[in-house]
């Protein structure tokens, strides 16, 4: 088991536990409660009934307009939006760990990392998951498109590094990655033909106190 990053606490003490609304199935949310535990912080899972409409009740909607989980409740702070989530752990909980990079280059390139986990990441891997696990209706051709380009950067950038995916160290970029990639095989897509992008996935999921998202059925691969 590898340890955590160099000056990344591995235990935080708070007054409350935060409060995280999530679905067990998701990504986004997977991103957050992978992150809290990597860092030791204490938390309690609520889980929203999605199905009968929970994410889209008044209440839900004071604490994130959108609709949508993770959301955080930390003492008098509600942040929502997984980024937003992970970046606001970081400064809060993080110690002096550079979780967002240590120079205004590296800064750059986490922040890459960061919005292609919303981009690229969201609208290929993450759908085609979506499509199978959720049942939605996506644009299956974009969505490989997508996926195809987005893994081969990815293999390209960590066979470069040959670590992760930002900085020679774990960032924000590889968490805001690492839960719809390593469950990419439950939308059809295979990471076989990837070894960096799977040598990645192992160094994280090998790091102390890392969880697991739930696994849904691997379906056959269309990528
Ligand atoms: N940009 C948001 C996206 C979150 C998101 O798409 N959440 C999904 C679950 S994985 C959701 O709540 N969907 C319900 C909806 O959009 O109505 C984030 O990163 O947190």
């Amino acid at each position: 088991m590898t340890s955590l990053p160099k000056n990344a606490p591995n235990s935080t003490m708070k007054d409350a536990p935060i409060i995280h609304y999530r679905n067990p199935k998701s990504g986004h949310c997977h991103k957050v409660e992978l992150f809290m535990s990597l860092l030791g912080i204490s938390y309690i899972n609520h889980e929203l009934d999605m199905v009968n409409g929970a994410h889209k009740s008044t209440d839900f909607i004071t604490k994130n307009p959108f609709g949508q989980v993770p959301v955080i409740v930390d003492g008098e702070h509600t942040v929502s939006d997984s980024n937003a989530i992970i970046v606001y752990l970081a400064d809060t909980y993080g110690s002096i760990y550079p979780w967002m990079g240590a120079t205004p280059i590296e800064k750059a390139r986490v922040q890459r990392w960061l919005s292609v986990a919303s981009g690229e990441l969201a609208k290929g891997p993450a759908a085609l998951r979506l499509e199978y696990v959720f049942g939605a209706n996506i644009d299956v051709a974009s969505a490989l498109a997508i996926t195809e380009n987005l893994l081969k950067v990815m293999e390209d950038t960590l066979t470069d590094t040959k670590s992760y995916l930002a900085t020679d160290s774990l960032t924000l970029g590889d968490i805001a990655m690492y839960s719809y990639i390593a469950h990419a095989p439950e939308g059809g897509v295979s990471l076989q033909p990837y070894p960096a992008i799977r040598a990645w996935v192992n160094r994280i999921e090998s790091l102390a106190n890392f969880i697991p998202m739930a696994s849904s059925p691997i379906v056959e691969c269309r990528l």
